[in-house]
């Protein structure tokens, strides 16, 4: 878990994330999750390459992140504390509370031949290189 710079006063909060500062990887890009349906879960896949940094920025929710030994669960449910997520990690987002926003900051532009989204195939490669 990251902790965020948050800059507090009468106004309410502004959260900072800065390459260099909060994360040690360029952003190039950034989605945000919104309206998901009760119940239901994403995620389920791995990437190859790219680095991120997973926020809540309204609401809550859970990710569970595997690296092919071990699991484990974070729960998200502040703003100003973020999630870092590497490289070869299986990773499933659940457990979301209704009207939940949750913030992706990416190391990558988008490309679909990054993603492991076969749990086996993601489990052999990441076996093969720890
Ligand atoms: C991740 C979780 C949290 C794009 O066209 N461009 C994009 O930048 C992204 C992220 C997705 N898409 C398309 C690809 C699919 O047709 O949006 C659709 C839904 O994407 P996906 O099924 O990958 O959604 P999630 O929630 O399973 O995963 C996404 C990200 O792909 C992934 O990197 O960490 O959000």
């Amino acid at each position: 878990m990251v902790d965020l710079t948050e800059h507090s006063d009468p106004r309410g909060k502004l959260t900072v994330v800065e390459p260099g500062k909060e994360v040690d990887f360029e952003i190039r890009r950034a989605y945000y999750i919104h309206h998901v349906p009760a119940g239901a879960e994403r995620g389920a896949h791995g990437h190859r390459r790219l680095r991120q940094l997973i926020v809540a920025v309204h609401g809550s929710f859970e990710v569970v992140v595997d690296d092919g030994y071990a699991s484990a669960r974070f729960v998200l449910d502040d703003p100003s504390r973020g999630l870092y997520v590497g490289p070869m990690v299986w990773r499933d987002m659940v457990a979301f509370a209704p009207g939940t926003v949750g913030l992706w900051l990416v190391s990558e532009p988008y490309d679909e031949s990054e993603y492991y989204r076969d749990y086996d195939e993601y489990l052999r490669d990441a076996r093969a290189i720890a």
